[in-house]
């Protein structure tokens, strides 16, 4: 019996490889046949990358980040048996406001894909006078319906929590500029109704771990563990030539998320691979969705690698917490609850 508990339903089929001898360092392997999505997946698409997966019927579906050949990213819908190999549709997502008029954004890019109770959300970036977040809804991925943007501009980053949080819906995201934002940390909000958003919190800032030393954001959505929330996030170095993106690991309180009981102060998985540190943008890794199995905790980690290719890595829920927990290190501005 594993020492932690995970919600969620059980995945069988999920994508899995057991854990390789020999590691070292944070208990996270990649799939050795990585990266699962290659250069020109789609007519049109030069590059799947940054996307976000889920559990669906005998399979999985999935939101996917695609670079046209233009160069302006927009969603695209992609299907898998076994959530490694995927087919995706040619036309990007439809999005069409509550009248069914059409609603399409200029640009998207960075999609997460969360389910609450009985709707699917996804969750973008886009152009809402400069860079905003832009939500959508789906039951029955045929039709995407628009929501109200949540924020004002600027923001490029937001992950909903699973369920509601004392009522409400909760959603991490962080504020930033327009730009290649050289600042950035992990706020949390709340709205009754996908509307209103408010009660906006500060959950946990860049740190002064190298790694994540320029500016932090949401990854995959939460996951809701017997210990608090489990969040893979990413964090950014700047070095002398450019940034890099590394996934690092926190757990939050489960009643009052924007309290961080633990938070590791080494990396999970830092670019080491070709295709992380070779690409479009070199040295990115950058996680946006997990598929994991509550029965036997396994977690499968979609990340994003080097704005060019889709990695997959994997670990296991009573390794990565113990492991967070064992290098964990919370600063005050991460736990006092007036921030
Ligand atoms: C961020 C986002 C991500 C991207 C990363 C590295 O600001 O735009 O989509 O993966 O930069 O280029």
């Amino acid at each position: 019996m594993s020492r932690y508990q995970m919600t969620g339903e059980a995945v069988p089929g999920m994508p899995w490889q057991e854990r390789p001898a020999g590691l070292s360092g944070a208990p996270v392997w990649r799939y050795t046949e990585n990266p699962v999505i290659g250069r020109n997946p789609v007519k049109g698409v030069a590059r799947i990358f940054n996307s976000a997966v889920v559990p669906y019927g005998d399979g999985f579906i999935g939101v996917f980040r695609g670079e046209q050949t233009n160069g302006i990213p927009y969603i695209y819908l992609g299907r898998s048996g076994d959530g490694i190999h995927w087919s995706f549709e040619e036309e990007k997502i439809h999005f069409t406001d509550r009248e069914g008029k059409d609603a399409m954004p200029a640009y998207a890019y960075d999609p997460r894909l969360v389910k609450v109770e009985d709707t699917w959300y996804i969750i973008w970036c886009q152009d809402f006078y400069g860079a905003a977040i832009g939500m959508a809804e789906t039951k029955d991925f045929k039709t995407f319906t628009r929501l109200e943007n949540p924020f004002l501009p600027f923001n490029r980053n937001a992950v909903l929590f699973p369920r509601k949080i004392h009522g409400n819906y909760a959603l991490l995201s962080r504020p930033s500029d327009s730009g290649h934002t050289p600042f950035g940390d992990i706020f949390l909000s709340e709205s009754p109704d996908l509307i209103y958003w408010g009660r906006h919190r500060h959950v946990m800032g860049k740190s002064s771990e190298w790694w994540e030393s320029l500016k932090i954001g949401g990854g995959a959505a939460p996951i809701e563990t017997s210990e608090g929330w489990l969040l893979f996030y990413h964090g950014v170095s700047g070095t002398c030539n450019g940034y890099v993106y590394s996934i690092g690991g926190a757990i939050l309180d489960l009643d009052e998320p924007s309290i961080v009981k633990y938070r590791c102060e080494t990396y999970l998985l830092t670019p080491e691979e070709w295709y992380e540190e070779r690409g479009f943008v070199p040295n990115v890794c950058f996680p946006c969705a997990t598929i994991h199995d509550a029965a036997t905790g396994r977690i499968a980690i979609y990340y994003g690698a080097a704005d060019s290719y889709v990695g997959l890595a994997f670990t296991e829920l009573s390794d990565i917490m113990d492991y967070i927990k064992k290098h964990s290190v919370v600063r005050d501005a991460d736990t006092d609850p007036g921030k």
